[in-house]
Parts: structure tokens; sequence; C-alpha cells
């Protein structure tokens, strides 16, 4: 009878924990691989927890760390361009692959203009980049344009995907583009393939308010959905089949034509499934099936 009752207690004990660690796993999702807020007062992988290090694609200009007393009153990355389409990128901790279908790659961030965005159809440009195994290291030195075609910086050949806001009050094109890397700077260049067409209605950013962005990258079986968008609106929902890019290892943040100051805080990369998961999600199935197999077998 004892012996039994300590079996009974302890196939529950396993089943339960199964069960919590089955709930934690569906409940969580994924995971955040990236949560930078620049409180840390630099723009290296530094104190912050799941901070990265950030890199100017570009020899002019400058992109440092700064308290916003305006509207975000926090530190911020702040991006002071001096040339067109030039870009700031961020080096991921880690490759993360989309090897099953619903897996997905999501950056989300905030930002603002220091000053009224200019009339811009390309207006403020953020991606999800692979490095192609030239990962950036520093600050680009070795020339003053990026979009010249002799000047090789480490960005210059990434591939991935963007999303393309219009600022301002002119005409209104927010796209979608896949770069395949190799012409001018990331975010930037006739390496590029637009996915669906342009939108036309949903808001431009017009103003010197805070504002967020998104962009998520999601495997489907014929090949991956990106979805992107302005203050929690959805500008697209979109999927493309042709080249398709699952892994990723960068994300990137580019002024396109306008030239003016842009303040970024609280990016976010969140990848799903994290990869750690699976090993707690198979241990719970393993014990919720030890627990039926052992109730069965009384
Ligand atoms: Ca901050
Ligand atoms: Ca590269
Ligand atoms: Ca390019």
């Amino acid at each position: 009878m004892m012996a039994f009752r300590l079996d009974f207690v302890r196939r529950w004990s396993i089943a339960a924990l199964g069960i919590a660690a089955l709930s934690w796993c569906s409940v969580a999702g994924g995971s955040f691989i990236v949560i930078d807020g620049f409180d840390d007062g630099g723009r290296t992988n530094g104190a912050d927890p799941l901070d990265i290090a950030w890199y100017r694609t570009v020899n002019t200009g400058s992109l440092d760390v700064f308290y916003d007393s305006g509207a975000m009153n926090s530190n911020v990355l702040r991006f002071t361009p001096n040339l067109t389409f030039v870009a700031a990128v961020g080096v991921l901790p880690t490759t993360f692959s989309l090897d099953n279908v619903g897996d997905y790659i999501e950056l989300s961030f905030d930002f603002r203009y220091l000053s009224t965005p200019g009339s811009q159809t390309s207006g403020l440009r953020w991606g999800i980049y692979n490095d192609a195994s030239t990962p950036a290291t520093a600050d680009d030195t070795s020339s003053a344009d990026p979009n010249s075609l002799a000047y090789n910086h480490a960005s210059k050949n990434d591939f991935g995907y963007y999303f393309n806001l219009s600022t301002g009050t002119g005409s209104t094109a927010h796209q979608l583009w896949r770069e395949s890397g190799g012409t001018g700077s990331i975010t930037a260049g006739t390496d590029r393939f637009q996915i669906g067409g342009n939108e036309t209605t949903l808001p431009k950013v017009a103003n010197t308010a805070v504002h967020s962005g998104f962009l998520r990258i999601t495997k489907t079986a014929a090949g991956v959905n990106l979805k992107a968008g302005v203050d929690n609106t959805t500008y697209f929902d979109q999927e493309t089949t042709s080249t398709v890019y699952t892994s990723f290892n960068g994300i990137a943040f580019g002024n396109a034509a306008n030239n003016q100051v842009i303040y970024f805080d609280n990016v976010r990369v969140e990848a799903v499934p994290e990869p750690g998961m699976l090993l707690p999600a198979l241990l719970a199935l393993a014990g919720l099936v030890y627990y039926a197999v052992g109730r069965k077998s009384r």
C-alpha cells in the first residue's frame, strides 16, 4: 500500500512537472534575444542584459548613446547621418534560423525624429539581415560614401528584408523589399526586389513624437511571410516565395532619403521558438507519457 502511494505520488509529480513545462512553452512562445534600452550609456555589447553592439556603415556622421530629455526621456541610440542612404547595424548574439513552419523572428523598437521629418517616400527603413559571413566589427572607416561602387564595408553584402516607411507630407509609398546584398549600403542600393505593391493609404510619420516600428519574418510552407508596420498598425502582411532567406544575425536602421537625426530606443528582437525550448518540451512530453503508461499498467 505504501509502495503504491509513493509510486502514485511520484507519477503525479512527474506528470505535473510535464504539464507545467508544456504550459510554459506554449504560453512563453519564444524569447527575446535582444532587449536594448541603451541604459548602460554605450553602443557596445555592454552591461545591459541582452545588449548588442551597434556600428555605422559609413565613416562620417555619428552614432552614439544620448540622453533624450525630450519625448523619450531616456537613453537612446542617436543616429546622426550626414549622407542619405546610410545605416546603423546591430549585431545579433547568434544566427537564428527559421527551421519550421511558424518559426519567426521579429524586430520591434521605438523611434523619433529630432526635427520634423522630410517629405520622402523613402523616409526610414528597418530590416533583419544575414551578414554573409562578413560581420560588422567596427564602424566603417574606409570611405566617405558607402554607396560608391568601390566601397566595400562589411555590411554591403548583407542580405535580408526591410520595410520602407514614407515620411512627411508628400506622397505615400510604404514598401517591403528583399535585399540581396551587393550594391550601395545595407538598406540601400539597387540590390533589391520589391515584395508586394506600394501601400499608399496608411499614415506616414510626419512629426517628432515617439513612434514604434516592427518587422516580423515567419516561415511558411512555401517561403516566408513578412509582417511590418508602425504604431501597432500592420502595414503589410505579405508572403513571398521566391529566393527565400531564413537565417538571420543582424538588424539595421537606414535613414534612406532623410538626412536627419533619429533616436531609437527599446530595440527588441524576439525569436520563436528559441532553440533551447525544444528540450523542456520533450522532457514534458516524456513526463506525461511516463505517467499515462504507468497508470494504464495498474
Ligand atoms: Ca532607453
Ligand atoms: Ca556582411
Ligand atoms: Ca544594399
